[in-house]
């Protein structure tokens, strides 16, 4: 495949869409934006919710690649978590497939394997082919984007590369996430990789920087060509004054989902 120019970004009034809205353009891409509100500062974006299957063909047609990011970003009731995560998943890639759409990018989680645990000193790294482990219909979403993937990789041939984000946000903001955090210039290296890389079939990455307390396995991500730059290490010590270490048997202790295996939180509406 070729290095794709246009990609369709959905989510882009988001977080991560609009860290990603300033980072990926200088890597060469022209960005068409879709959000269910306006994206502020960008008249231009199509304002649409997943659910309009009409809407989201006319998104996708003529672009080169899909970054999948729009959805429902942490737990919520079922019903909701089906229309954007899980209808609205399918929606998307039923308009790639219509309108002939050869890549997506799509932004699963660690809430997909949340219930995995995590590893101790000298215990190996958590593998991408790890079983999936939800924490919360929130990460079982995400699971069935990552298989609803590999089903229209098999079935039609579009290929995806599902990363496993960690957390992405400027800073991490919590002890968890001096294991997890996905810095944002870090994000827009690894959505760059997963973009160009060649013969990716259905591809699942682990999102996360070079964190010196990292509790999985880089390898995929880096076999696409991510080669990540930052390490949260460098907050680790106000971090960890201000919030203390995680107590001893408590979920954020345990597993990689942290609080979201016993009280996540909860899309606001
Ligand atoms: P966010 O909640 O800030 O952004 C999600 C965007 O999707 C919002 O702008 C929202 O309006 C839009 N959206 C929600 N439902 C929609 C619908 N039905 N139709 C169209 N747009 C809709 O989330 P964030 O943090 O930017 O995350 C982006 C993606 O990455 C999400 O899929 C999230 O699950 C995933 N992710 C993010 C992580 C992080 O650390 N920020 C960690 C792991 C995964
Ligand atoms: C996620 O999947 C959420 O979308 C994000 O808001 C963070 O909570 C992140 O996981 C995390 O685990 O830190």
């Amino acid at each position: 495949m070729s290095a794709p120019r246009t990609v369709l970004l959905t989510g882009a009034a988001g977080g991560v869409g609009t860290l990603m809205r300033e980072l990926l353009p200088p890597y060469g891409y022209e960005l068409r934006l879709l959000d269910v509100v306006p994206v502020r500062g960008e008249p231009n974006a199509i304002v649409a919710d997943l659910a309009d299957r009409a809407a989201l063909r006319e998104a996708v047609r003529g672009v080169d690649a899909i970054v999948h990011l729009a959805g429902i970003s942490l737990e919520a009731d079922f019903e909701k978590i089906v229309a954007a995560n899980i209808a609205g998943t399918y929606n998307l890639y039923e308009a790639a497939r219509e309108e002939g759409v050869r890549r997506v990018v799509f932004a699963s989680s660690n809430h997909a394997v949340g219930f995995t645990r995590q590893p101790r000193e000298g215990e190996p790294l958590i593998p991408v082919d790890t079983p999936h482990r939800p924490d919360t219909f929130y990460g079982l979403s995400k699971c069935f984007g990552e298989d609803l993937a590999q089903l229209y990789w098999d079935l039609h041939g579009i290929e995806t590369v599902s990363v496993r984000i960690g957390s992405c946000f400027p800073e991490p903001t919590s002890v968890r996430m001096l294991s997890m955090w996905l810095s944002p210039a870090d994000c827009a290296r690894l959505l760059h990789a997963t973009l160009t890389a060649e013969g990716v079939a259905h591809t699942v990455a682990y999102g996360s920087s070079a964190n010196t307390r990292a509790w999985w396995d880089l390898s995929t991500a880096r076999a696409l060509g991510y080669d990540p730059q930052d390490d949260s290490e460098v907050h680790a010590e106000k971090l960890i004054a201000a919030r203390g270490l995680p107590e001893k048997g408590s979920a954020d202790d345990l597993y990689l989902g942290g609080h979201f295996c016993v009280n996540p939180p909860r899309w606001p509406h």
